[in-house]
């Protein structure tokens, strides 16, 4: 029997084994307290395992069970159609992973799931590399930043990901932050009433990876919307929508400066990349307008 302490307040324990500053925690607690005990959850090897427990202890009380990093997906079909084969449709299923079990290597179960319309909610918590297993680039990891796979930083840009879900015209997928827990939480609430596969891709700053002081995540993930870095958007019946349409973006200098995953960029670096992050965000603005 697993143990867990149930005077805490919420589906989530306190005392849990995440970093201090980890969005992720912050993620995990608010997802769940708007999906509500009624939720079976799925989860991948990644912090987001060792945070949910190991050994015999664990800190969530709700039903879940840990998946290969390959499998979230698949394994929140296989537990849908058996709640269905059994007459319950009320029972959330959520898949709960990181970028790298995202992204990468779960890609493959992901879109089958999308393309199969499965009835599930899939959170990547993305804190931009393989945090877990020390610090390697994934295909999320952004341009520049060093990882101990991309030690000079990494040469390419990362993959969208809404936009993989958009190209399965799933009925709902969207971005969110910490540094924006409404607009998180509203955007759970929308998964959940979903008549179909959903996704949420949110973004989760790391301290340790990011290497930047722990009491800064907000002002991190905040810094990341406002420089156009992390575009808060939805996906929404096959329309774009920016949700907080920004006249102006701030440079994108003081964000990288504040961590110690950009340090091996120079002045022409950063001016390159900003060049990348105003075009891009441009780019995104057009496409919301095409609906
Ligand atoms: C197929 C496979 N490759 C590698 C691993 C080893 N592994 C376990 S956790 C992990 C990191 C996962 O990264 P991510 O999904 O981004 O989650 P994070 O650790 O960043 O929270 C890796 C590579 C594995 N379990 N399975
Ligand atoms: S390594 Fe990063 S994502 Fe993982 S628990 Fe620590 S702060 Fe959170
Ligand atoms: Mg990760």
């Amino acid at each position: 029997m697993y143990k867990i302490n149930a005077e805490s307040k919420g589906l989530v324990s306190h005392g849990v084994s995440a970093c201090a500053g980890c969005a992720l925690e912050l993620i995990f607690r608010n997802v769940l307290d708007v999906l509500g005990e009624d939720t079976i959850i799925v989860i991948p090897p990644g912090c987001s395992a060792l945070f949910s427990g190991y050994g015999k202890e664990t800190a969530v009380k709700i039903p879940g069970a840990q998946m290969t990093l390959e499998a979230t997906a698949a394994c929140c079909t296989g537990i849908k159609r058996g709640l269905l084969a059994q007459g319950n449709t009320h029972t959330t299923v959520l898949g709960f992973a990181g970028d790298g079990g995202t992204v990468d290597i779960g890609l493959q179960s992901l879109s089958g799931m999308m393309e199969r319309m499965e009835k599930v909610i899939y959170v990547c918590y993305d804190n931009e590399a393989y945090m877990n297993t020390g610090i390697q680039g994934s295909s999320s990891t952004p341009l520049g930043a060093s990882t101990t796979t991309t030690p000079a930083g990494k040469p390419t840009k990362r993959k969208d990901l809404v936009g993989i879900a958009a190209a399965h015209d799933i009925p709902y997928a969207a971005t969110a932050s910490v540094a924006y827990l409404t607009d998180l939480r509203k955007k759970v609430k929308k998964a959940k009433e979903t008549d179909g596969p959903s996704l949420l891709h949110i973004h989760a700053p790391c301290p340790t990876g990011w290497r930047y002081d722990p009491a800064k995540t907000i002002e991190i993930a905040r810094a990341a919307v406002e420089t156009g870095c992390w575009i808060l958007c939805e996906f929404e019946n096959g329309k774009w929508v920016i949700n907080k349409p920004l006249k102006e973006l701030k440079p994108v200098g003081a964000y990288l400066k504040a961590q110690g995953r950009f340090n091996n960029l120079k002045e022409h670096d950063i001016a390159q990349l900003q060049i990348q992050v105003r075009d891009h965000y441009a780019r995104f603005i057009e496409k919301a307008k095409l609906n």
